[in-house]
């Protein structure tokens, strides 16, 4: 048992009085392993919070970590350079799609997605269109927790609150998810490449002139694993070109693996002007994000006097060298590892194992792409979420850690999961399942 005072830190989206009465701790971690403060031995599904694709404590990550701190701690983010941070931007570029030759870096994908709606915004008045600023969301999106993000989310707990202050000029698309048309689907369904037409509903009726950008997930995450019907993306890259909206991907969960390509925007087929990222840009050690964009869109910006500083935005750490170092042990992982090849080669057994579920008590959805999986759970009458946390508690008691997004289960495998691994997770969800009310 640990021993710590829990009351001064705030937790983080947590359940902060529930989780002082019985803490779950964790105290260390070796690849697919947490140890918690008991000394147990926890596996991880869901590679820290999507973060850890390639396992918890990578020996080249902690060498590389190690050696920047001590060779250069913090190096000064404006007006100033270091050479990992160059060399970062390089890797990385190099594995987006073609077209994307820059990077702006961050310290989390919240910071990524508002410096991307910035980054639309100031491209549009560069180019003489100034009253492109209206932002389009989509329902049921996560783009982290700042105001822009926020405002363009659409999670409704993530947003009741504040909701007389979000930032003027924003609007969503409808979600793609519907039970009734698409349950089951293994992958993309086949059902719902026509929703993307709600974009041309919200261009009529704010026209062009006055629209910057749409941000989507081109998978969500945070919702419940939504996965795009089939044709979908295509579609509203269609419509943002007819109209002059840029496109922004936000791929701080799809980017670097996860759907098994080193970007969604790849494996999907469909080529957005914006991307964002962060989670395994790092696989999770050091807090990065960062927004990478085309060539026309950073081109866009580098007008005037050379002397003046193009975009009058950054963070006190964006692109830190120690994050940097990171990035560029984890750059070269996923290179040696064949990482991306590798969650393709494991998508498969993962499905099959994943929509087993689908006879066991209380389930009435499965979706899944790449490493991405969600189960959904019909709610408790009387109360929404309790089934949903009742099964996290339930696998980590039984060693198995999982998380839940009120009534739907989510899971994250290790890029490198053994086929006993992913058994034993969809065993130890299923043991839960029906131990249930
Ligand atoms: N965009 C997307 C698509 C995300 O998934 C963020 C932005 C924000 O990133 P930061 O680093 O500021 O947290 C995220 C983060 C979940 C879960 O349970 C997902 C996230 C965060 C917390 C929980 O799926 N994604
Ligand atoms: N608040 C104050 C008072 C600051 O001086 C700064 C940065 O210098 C910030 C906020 C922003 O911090 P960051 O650059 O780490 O996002």
């Amino acid at each position: 048992m640990s021993t710590e005072n829990l009351e001064p830190y705030w937790m983080p989206f947590t359940s902060n009085r529930a989780f002082k009465k019985a803490p779950r701790m964790l105290t260390a971690a070796k690849g697919h392993y947490y140890t918690d403060a008991d000394g147990r031995q926890l596996l991880d599904g869901f590679s820290g919070l999507w973060t850890c694709g390639l396992g918890h404590c990578h020996p080249k990550i902690v060498a590389a970590v190690q050696s920047q701190v001590a060779t250069l701690d913090y190096s000064m983010a404006f007006q100033m350079g270091h050479p990992q941070a160059f060399e970062l931007a390089e890797k990385v570029v190099g594995l987006a799609p073609e077209g994307f030759t820059r990077i702006f870096f961050t310290n989390s994908g919240s910071e990524a997605a508002d410096t991307a709606l910035k980054i639309s915004i100031a491209y549009h008045r560069a180019r003489g269109e100034a009253t492109r600023t209206r932002l389009i969301g989509r329902e049921k999106g996560y783009h982290g927790v700042n105001f822009g993000g926020t405002s363009v989310g659409g999670m409704p707990l993530n947003r009741k609150v504040f909701s007389a202050v979000m930032i003027p000029g924003v609007d969503h698309i409808r979600h793609t998810h519907s039970l009734a048309d698409m349950a089951f689907s293994k992958g993309q369904p086949t059902w719902g490449a026509h929703l993307a037409e709600d974009l041309e509903r919200l261009v009529q009726l704010h026209d062009a002139s006055n629209i910057s950008a749409l941000i989507v997930e081109p998978a969500s995450g945070s919702s419940g694993i939504l996965v795009p019907p089939v044709g979908y993306l295509d579609r509203l890259r269609e419509i943002c070109d007819k109209h002059g909206i840029l496109l922004i991907f936000d791929e701080v969960i799809t980017a670097f693996g996860r759907v098994g390509a080193a970007f969604g925007a790849q494996r999907f087929g469909v080529t957005p002007d914006i991307i964002t990222v962060a989670k395994g840009l790092t696989n999770g050690v050091i807090p990065m994000g960062a927004v990478l964009v085309k060539e026309s869109v950073y081109q866009a910006l580098m007008s005037g006097p050379e002397n003046l500083i193009e975009l009058f935005h950054g963070y006190t750490y964006s692109g830190h060298p120690v994050a940097a170092a990171a990035g560029l042990a984890t750059m070269q992982i996923y290179q040696e590892e064949r990482s991306f090849a590798q969650v393709c080669d494991i998508e498969g057994t993962f499905e099959t194992l994943l929509h087993e579920l689908k006879a066991e008590p209380h389930v009435i959805d499965i979706r899944n792409i790449g490493l991405m999986g969600g189960v959904e759970l019909a709610p408790r009458t009387g109360s929404p979420g309790a089934r949903g946390f009742e099964v996290f508690m339930r696998c980590f008691n039984d060693g198995v850690v999982i998380r839940n997004s009120g009534d739907i289960i989510q899971l994250s495998p290790f890029f490198g999961s053994t086929e006993d691994e992913l058994i034993r997770i969809i065993d130890t969800i299923r043991r839960a399942l029906r131990a249930l009310a």
